[in-house]
């Protein structure tokens, strides 16, 4: 197995590299690397290199459907290819890398020019964890001119509240971090809630940092927006199946380095939103309703219903 998949799995897994979208472009990157540097000499030799990288990626983390669509993307060129020789599909395999990218910067950069319309002048946003989709958009709703303030959550057990922390600030945005659990005391106070995405369902339900389903039921306590923004390639072609989203459940010892013997200590890292909780999805096609996910994936990607 190549270098790059092993190591990019590992980074993957200690959460060096962090957040769906930075996980996908590290494995559609490592994939490309390995098949560049491929010493197969027949289609099949290097299709069997790309699903052995497959199948090592996608269990180092279990809840990134962008990751394995990204790598899905990939093979399913190669496989689809009419390109006879190896050094012509690894061509097919660099170029589909880098129309991928290119897709997820364009996605992102529109998330951002929509997402920021909806920031209303001398409003307060609040979001959880570390999403690069969403402090983008706060970016671009700060470089529009609009003057807001963001309130993020520590998001335990990794903290990766701090990183958007310190990304608003870097951003010349004012920012106040707050405890998870104190999302419902400061719900009033805040006008819009936006969060990123790591899966999206069939049924048009969100799977997202573990919390957001908590944030979500106090925005709708409290009448709060509640928007979600990601890209429509977050969504799982297997629930439509009828599989579960599964849920990642990390080393006890990032809640408790050094517990008590005997205790039990669950680390799930992504719950479910169901979506009659999200007021849209802010993605590269606009404001959408999660209901209206199937179709406008079957529109936008067919191919990510044939590919396995
Ligand atoms: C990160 C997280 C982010 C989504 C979306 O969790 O839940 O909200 O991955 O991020 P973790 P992005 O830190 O465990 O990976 O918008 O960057 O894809």
């Amino acid at each position: 197995m190549h270098e790059s998949i092993l190591g990019t799995a590992e980074r993957i897994r200690r959460l060096e590299v962090q957040g769906a979208r930075n996980v996908a472009i590290a494995a559609i990157k490592a994939v490309e690397e390995a098949a560049r540097e491929s010493k197969a000499k027949r289609k099949e030799n290097l299709l069997h290199e790309l699903s052995e990288a497959k199948e090592v990626l996608f269990v180092s983390r279990a809840t990134e459907p962008l990751m394995r669509n990204a790598i899905r993307y990939v093979i399913h060129a190669v496989e689809s290819s009419d390109k006879k020789t190896v050094s012509e599909l690894v061509t097919v395999v660099s170029q589909v890398t880098e129309q991928f990218l290119e897709r997820l910067e364009r996605s992102k950069e529109k998330i951002a020019a929509v997402g920021s319309k909806r920031i209303l002048n001398h409003s307060r946003v609040l979001t959880h964890c570390h999403s690069s989709t969403v402090t983008n958009m706060l970016r671009k709703a700060k470089l529009d001119g609009k003057s807001f303030e963001v309130v993020c959550t520590e998001s335990r057990p990794v903290f990766q509240g701090r990183i958007t922390a310190k990304e608003m600030l870097d951003a010349g945005i004012k920012t106040t971090l707050i405890v998870d659990s104190a999302v419902r005391h400061f719900m009033n106070e805040v006008d819009f809630v936006v969060v990123g995405a790591d899966a999206i369902t069939s049924e048009g339900n969100v799977i997202n940092k573990i919390g957001t389903s908590m944030v979500a039921l106090a925005a709708k306590e409290a009448r709060t927006p509640f928007y979600v923004a990601s890209e429509l390639l977050k969504f799982d072609p297997a629930t439509i199946h009828g599989d579960y989203e599964r849920i990642e459940e990390r080393s006890p010892n990032e809640v408790w380095a050094d517990p008590p013997h005997g205790l039990i200590i669950r680390n799930p890292a992504f719950d479910v939103t169901r979506r009659e909780f999200i007021h849209g999805i802010i993605c590269e096609e606009g404001i959408i309703s999660p209901h209206s996910i199937n179709e406008l994936m079957n529109r936008k990607h067919p191919w990510i219903f044939e590919a396995t």
